[in-house]
């Protein structure tokens, strides 16, 4: 199941909207096949490692990351394929959240007399797709806040300055994130004083680039922001009182628009309808590349289900911009925790991932 967990991982850029998933086929203790899934609408991964095992496949052991599919989707079910293999167990780390399978592809290969095994490395499985186990469950992505800090938990000087935070290696591991992510979502304050290209820039290639996600109430992107000319759809979401010159001409520039309500007090746009478009368009992981703004509404309406942070070993010192505006709390034992779930230095930062203490 290690196996076809790193097999499952070579499609962390690529199955949007698919979940990554990888499977091996064990034949007296040997593997005769291995195979992942790649990209929507390609075979799945049961496909390809059974096509590799050819014949080998009879009476062997198939591992698999997810629950093997039953249903007619953009590729035939993998349990025909299963059967018609005559595999003689199935070992599966996580049923398919999916509706449309949710089970039914472990009861149907129990009832053709396969014997099925389920929940090994499952914690690692559900890992590898949170987003999409979050989709499927909750119609909501899972929200991933990233942020650059420094040691005093600023992301800027009182001047607005905030580039470069933390070193080149911990900017090239954010790259990585934004491929991986489903969408790359910003406020419009950020385009307005970074103009950022929203565009993963690895040394990879990509088949896929994220969705770029606009929060912007009163439509104030320029239209010649530089996310424009980079790869990737554009979504724009807007308040009502939306400009329609302006909705016009972004429109032009090749963005699609959507219009949502307001959030409470009318501050901002109303965070859970932007999760269930997102969830709409089939967002999985999406990665917020928040201002103390965007930042403080998020953390403040509990919508964070990981915090990514970059912690950059200096202090800014007096002025200096916190990364959100929380509390004030009246004893410790109101402040919010968080679950340290990963840690790791990159150079000489530190990536730490906290999971909200609810999630
Ligand atoms: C599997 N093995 O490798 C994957 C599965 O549109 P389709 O045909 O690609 O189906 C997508 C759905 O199939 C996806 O939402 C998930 O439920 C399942 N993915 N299943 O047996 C795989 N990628
Ligand atoms: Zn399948």
């Amino acid at each position: 199941m290690a196996e076809a967990l790193t097999l499952a991982r070579r499609g962390l850029y690529s199955t949007h909207p698919n979940p990554r998933v990888g499977a091996v086929v064990v034949r007296d203790g040997q593997i005769v096949g291995r195979g992942a899934h790649l990209r929507a609408g390609d075979a799945h991964a049961e496909v390809f490692a059974l096509a590799q095992a050819g014949e080998r496949a009879r009476g062997a052991t198939l591992y698999v990351t997810l629950e093997p599919c039953c249903h007619h989707g953009r590729t035939p079910p993998c349990t025909d394929a299963i059967l018609t293999a005559g595999v003689a167990s199935v070992v599966i780390a996580i049923a398919d959240p999916n509706p449309r399978v949710r089970g039914g592809g472990i009861a149907l290969l129990q009832q053709q007399g396969l014997q099925v095994e389920l929940g090994c490395l499952a914690e690692e499985a559900t890992a590898l797709n949170i987003g999409f186990v979050r989709r499927m469950r909750s119609g909501r992505p899972w929200i991933r806040l990233k942020q650059a800090q420094s040691l005093d938990g600023c992301v800027a000087l009182a001047s607005g300055e905030s580039q470069w935070l933390t070193g080149s290696a911990a900017r090239a591991d954010v790259q990585r994130e934004r491929a991986a992510a489903s969408a790359i979502v910003v406020g419009v304050g950020t385009v307005l004083a970074d103009n950022p290209r929203l565009a993963p820039r690895v040394d990879f290639p990509l088949c896929r680039f994220p969705h770029k996600i606009i929060l912007d109430s009163h439509l104030r992107t320029p239209a010649d922001a530089a996310l424009f000319d980079t790869p990737g759809e554009i979504w724009i979401f807007h308040g009502q009182d939306a400009d329609p010159e302006r909705r016009i001409r972004l429109i032009q520039r090749g963005a699609h628009l959507q219009g949502l309500p307001m959030g409470p007090k009318g501050v901002g746009l109303d965070l859970a309808a932007l999760w269930t478009a997102l969830a709409q368009r089939e967002c999985n992981e999406v990665l917020v590349e928040a201002g103390p703004e965007l930042a403080t509404s998020l953390l403040r309406g509990g919508w964070v289900d990981e915090w990514l942070l970059y912690l950059a070993p200096k202090i800014l010192g007096e002025g200096a911009q916190p990364a959100a505006r929380l509390g004030p709390y009246a004893q410790l034992d109101a402040v919010p925790s968080w679950r340290l779930w990963r840690a790791e230095t990159i150079a000489g930062d530190v990536k730490l991932q906290l999971l909200s203490a609810e999630g």
